[in-house]
């Protein structure tokens, strides 16, 4: 069996890769382990009309049947959504996952590798992985992180949430060579909130422009992808010390209930969201549709230059 045989892409988006139209890749992670049920069936469908609004054809990534899925009808957003017996698949989970035919949501990690292996330059999400608060003890650092450095796709995200250590996590990036790019804005934005305080080397006014960064990178063979960091509309943001109170208080309860590994993210996640109610669950919303149109833009300017 080749790659290709793994690979189960539908004839919409193999068409359109063909033909060198633009596609945006959408993980499903955000979905089985980042939002509530039934409302994320509701986010599922209306991404994907925002993608192709902006005249892109949206690609969302899952484990399903033993084959890596690139676009799903609407059953498969559907089964996302409930999450039954629907694992979180990293990187290193794929292999168990295909052979074993379970059913597995994509984080940022996969929906990267698998949007390489299809030929999807851009991908829109919420919120990267990154590095944990504490990791020089913990080491825990998001396969997120691992996977821009080394997998040539452009992804588009309102930051990194305050969950994590946004200054290491842009020490990481750095090393590994990938560059941050903010969206009118000169700041790594903290996902609900528009700044973060670290400042980032370039600040980007166009979609025009973002593609030419991208392309460049590519067009020299770099390896790696590229961050697009896209602030929260204004009117959606949440206020930056209120939030750090929320997650002071999730990180403790994390720590007392011991828990670690894949799940300290989606428990984080639950419990903010549980803290903020449906104010904060508003704001994802918003800042993950924002993202959507921001990536379908850029694979539209980037489809020009192809
Ligand atoms: N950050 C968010 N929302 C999310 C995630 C991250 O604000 O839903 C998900 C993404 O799928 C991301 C994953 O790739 O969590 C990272 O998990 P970990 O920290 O275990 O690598
Ligand atoms: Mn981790």
């Amino acid at each position: 069996m080749s790659v290709k045989d793994y690979l189960s892409i539908t004839p919409e988006i193999q068409q359109a890769l063909d033909e060198g139209k633009p596609v945006v890749a959408l993980e499903s992670t955000i979905l089985s382990h980042g939002m509530p049920f039934p409302e994320n069936v509701e986010f599922a469908h209306k991404v994907e009309e925002i993608v192709r609004a902006e005249g892109a054809i949206p690609a969302t990534a899952a484990v399903i049947g033993g084959k890596l899925k690139v676009g799903l009808t609407s059953e498969e957003l559907d089964l996302m959504c409930r999450a039954e017996n629907v694992g979180k698949v990293s990187r290193r989970d794929i292999p168990v996952y295909l052979a074993t035919g379970q059913t597995g949501a994509t984080t940022v990690a996969t929906t990267m590798m698998i949007a390489e292996m299809a030929g999807i330059k851009v991908f829109a999400t919420g919120g990267i992985g990154g590095v944990h608060r504490g990791a020089q003890e913990t080491m825990d650092i998001s396969a997120d992180l691992q996977e821009l450095a080394n997998t040539r796709v452009a992804v588009v995200c309102a930051g990194a949430k305050q969950i994590l250590d946004l200054g290491l996590t842009l020490e990481y990036l750095e090393t590994f060579g990938v560059p941050v790019l903010g969206y009118k804005t000169d700041e790594f934005p903290a996902f609900y909130c528009r700044s973060s305080g670290f400042k980032l080397d370039r600040q980007c006014n166009s979609p025009k422009e973002i593609a030419d960064i991208i392309y460049t990178k590519w067009n020299l063979g770099l390896k790696g992808g590229v961050i697009i960091g896209n602030p929260i509309p204004e009117e959606y943001a949440l206020d930056f010390n209120e939030m750090e109170k929320v997650i002071a208080k999730a990180l403790e309860d994390a720590k007392a209930a011991k828990v670690r590994g894949k799940f300290i993210t989606p428990y984080l996640l639950a419990h903010i969201k549980d803290m903020t109610g449906g104010e904060s669950f508003a704001s994802n919303l918003q800042l993950a549709y924002n993202n959507a149109r921001l990536a379908s833009q850029i694979a539209v300017e980037l489809s020009k230059i192809r």
